[in-house]
């Protein structure tokens, strides 16, 4: 069955991939040291990305906010060829494995019309040969006549998913509308994977973004600085949580400054910390992490999950127009909201070097053509 090949961004098993690049020993600089990769040592992991991710710098986007903090984006939303990329796949790197070893044959997933997850689901369903289901739930109250048709859920549909849409409204937690769905190919004769929503509250969820830090934290030795925060999107916890983990190895874990996209805030700051919790001890990290370490501010969700507001909008369209770089309505909008205004009021001391973890999610915007129809 072809090599194994030995993967050097972690030093884990990995599991053969087509991906030409995902050794990360094609990327010297920031392989210089195997002990940064130390935390996901004897995890699986299947490549799905093409390696580390680049690290770029907001510099009109800083000067325009009063040149008071530098501000960085790594660009994790580039960093697959699979349909688009984003953060899901750091997180399925560590949990295909488990679905090859199960001999499953479906992947069965679960979010909104728009989710980027179940996306990226069905693009890894398509590159190991697997059969995809998904659920769609109406988590957004939408107004856009073509918001089921286009973006994610038509990439979904091209890539050869059983896309089924569901009336449900929006909860990161575990669904009726999932469960039915594994027993429905269960029932059909199928051997379903299961990955709950944006793979979070499955036992390897919180790795990938574990690795996430591994990585800032040798890309930090060739830039001669550290980040004084990372901010990050937080919905249903798992990139957050493992972030936390990951930044909680060299006393960081509270500089991760998650902005709430969910505005079910308790909920969420809830489910970051259990996925923390338990990652923590899955990657030995020797320290408890508790609940003060999970700082989630509750301020840019509204008026509800996937609807942007006027101020996410005016973020969105000032980052385009500053940097070219896309943010959504979603997710991405809403996190580059909050580090403006936390910037504009001062949050961060003169100087601060922030890293905005831009987590992906584009797409999305083709079902919001009707909010940016004037630009
Ligand atoms: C998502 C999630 P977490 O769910 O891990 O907290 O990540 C939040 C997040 N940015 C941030 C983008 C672009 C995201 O897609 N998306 C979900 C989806 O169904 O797409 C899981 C909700």
């Amino acid at each position: 069955m072809g090599f194994q090949r030995k993967n050097k961004r972690n030093m884990g098993a990995t599991i053969e991939s087509t991906f030409p690049f995902a050794d990360a020993s094609r990327f010297p600089d920031i392989n210089a040291n195997q002990d940064d990769f130390r935390m996901l040592e004897k995890f699986a992991r299947y490549p799905l990305t093409f390696g580390p991710t680049p690290i770029e710098k907001l510099e009109r986007l800083s000067k325009h906010l009063g040149g008071n903090v530098e501000i960085y984006a790594k660009r994790e939303d580039c960093n697959s060829g699979l349909a688009y990329g984003g953060n899901k796949l750091r997180k399925l790197e560590y949990i295909i494995p488990d679905a090859i070893a199960s001999n499953a044959d479906t992947l069965v997933s679960i979010g909104g019309v728009q989710s980027n997850h179940t996306r990226m689901v069905a693009a890894v369903a398509a590159k190991i040969g697997m059969k995809c289901r998904l659920v769609q739930e109406a988590w957004v109250p939408h107004e856009d006549a073509v918001y089921d048709r286009v973006g994610n859920i038509l990439l979904s549909r091209v890539m050869g998913a059983d896309v089924r849409l569901v009336e449900d409204g929006f909860d990161i937690g575990i669904r009726k509308s999932w469960e039915q769905a594994i027993d429905e190919v269960k029932a059909a004769g199928g051997k379903p994977y299961a990955i709950p929503a944006g793979a979070s509250v499955h036992k390897y969820g919180g790795l990938g973004y574990v690795g996430f830090a591994e990585e800032v934290r040798a890309q930090e030795k060739d830039l001669g600085f550290k980040f004084d925060y990372i901010i990050v999107c937080t919905v249903t916890g798992s990139t957050h949580a493992g972030m936390l983990v990951g930044f909680a190895a060299d006393g960081r874990a509270r500089k991760v400054i998650g902005i709430d996209a969910s505005f079910t805030p308790a909920q969420t700051k809830g489910q970051v910390l259990s996925i923390a919790q338990n990652t923590a001890k899955l990657v030995e990290l020797g320290k408890e992490i508790v609940e003060d370490d999970v700082v989630l501010i509750e301020d840019y969700a509204y008026p509800a999950y996937g609807v942007p507001s006027d101020e996410t909008k005016e973020a969105i369209r000032l980052t385009a127009r500053l940097e070219g770089m896309i943010t959504d309505p979603v997710y991405e909008g809403k996190s580059m909201q909050g580090l403006i205004d936390l910037a504009k009021k001062g949050h961060f001391e003169k100087g601060a070097k922030i890293l905005y973890a831009h987590l992906g999610g584009a797409p999305a915007l083709n079902g919001y053509a009707y909010a940016f129809r004037n630009g």
